[in-house]
């Protein structure tokens, strides 16, 4: 059975864009492989974090996954602090990953714009955090949004390097899992935006703790054009809002969006937004409700965390010493 590994960061609250295109698949992944599902604490921290909501975020997070079907008894859920395997690992790879490959990466420009020199170093090393998170339990599969693809391509490359340069087959290739639909969510404000965590406005996202009547809001609220839809989806090439609004409707009823196309070519906006709404509802609302029931007893979400843990140490410890005796450290 492939080992699976896969981070969110407890900055906020999820939202559609993290459960389409990565906890959605993370559920279904737990079937045939075996799991490793971590609350990427240490990457949040890369930007401010206001400790007091950190701590709330990461509880909030780890109940919202729990709700939407991980399953901590069968596969391992975390927080990234508490396995020290990781950032022993981040060590080693900041020196075995190059200036000029962390030059290249698009995440790390579009967040730091203009103000480069005044972010942190955390977060223009992060790809290398994030090649020690998979490689720390040698996984070879990772369930990703579009917006990773450059990081798993960089840990390949870290990866490789480890093993040319200390003359060992020892870490793996590591394959990028990308959903076919919904890859990339939009920002509800401006269709060229992902949809992110950390947008200030909360109109430009729909968070997984959302009621029915805030979803209906927030999406009758979207950006759309005054066009009505289209009969093919080339015609929603040069429509950003009107493409998202139509790949969200498709991701959530598991169809096409050409078949969305089919039965609302030459609508306006109004019935579709709706019935947008509706489903986005069906799905969001039970995990909003268990989310809520969940966040009522702490303790059982603490022991969760704890005992994933506890799982994941035991699994990394024996590998990361043993990057570590590679590298000429005394054990
Ligand atoms: N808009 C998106 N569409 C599809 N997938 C997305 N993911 C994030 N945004 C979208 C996927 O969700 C997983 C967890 O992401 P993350 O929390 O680790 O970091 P992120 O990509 O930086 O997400 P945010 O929401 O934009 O967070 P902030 O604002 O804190 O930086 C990843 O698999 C990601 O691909």
């Amino acid at each position: 059975m492939q080992r699976v590994f896969s981070g969110i960061q407890p900055s906020g609250i999820p939202h559609l864009g993290n459960y389409l295109g990565a906890i959605r698949n993370w559920v279904t992944l737990q079937q045939d492989h075996e799991c490793i599902f971590c609350l990427v604490d240490m990457h949040a921290i890369t930007v401010w974090q206001d400790p007091a909501e950190l701590r709330e975020n990461t509880l909030r997070q780890a109940a919202i996954l729990l709700a939407a079907g991980i399953n901590p008894e069968q596969h391992v859920l975390f927080n990234q602090s508490a396995v020290t395997a990781h950032a022993r690992l981040a060590w080693i790879f900041n020196c075995v990953s190059r200036l000029g490959w962390l030059n290249r990466m698009t995440q790390f420009k579009d967040k730091a714009g203009k103000n480069r020199e005044n972010h942190s170093a955390g977060l223009y090393v992060y790809p290398n955090l994030m090649a020690a998170d998979i490689l720390t339990y040698k996984a070879t599969r990772v369930p990703v949004g579009d917006d990773q693809r450059q990081h798993i391509e960089l840990a390949n490359d870290i990866a490789q390097k480890f093993n040319n340069d200390y003359g060992v087959e020892f870490f793996p290739q590591i394959e990028a899992i990308i959903p076919p639909a919904a890859a990339r969510v939009m920002s509800l404000r401006d269709g060229t935006k992902k949809m992110s965590k950390s947008d200030p406005s909360a109109q430009s996202r729909i968070e997984m703790t959302d009621d029915a009547d805030t979803i209906s809001q927030k999406i009758r609220r979207a950006k759309t054009d005054s066009e009505p839809l289209p009969s093919e989806t080339e015609g929603l090439t040069e429509r950003p809002e009107a493409r998202n609004l139509v790949g969200l409707y498709a991701a959530i009823s598991n169809i096409t969006a050409q078949e969305v196309l089919n039965e609302y070519n030459g609508s306006g906006f109004g019935a579709f937004k709706d019935a947008l709404a509706e489903r986005l509802s069906v799905t969001i609302s039970p995990i909003a409700d268990e989310t809520r029931r969940l966040l009522d007893n702490q303790d059982h979400l603490l022991n969760v965390l704890r005992k994933g843990a506890e799982r994941a140490s035991a699994i990394a410890e024996p590998i990361v010493s043993e990057a570590e005796k590679l590298v000429g450290f005394l054990k």
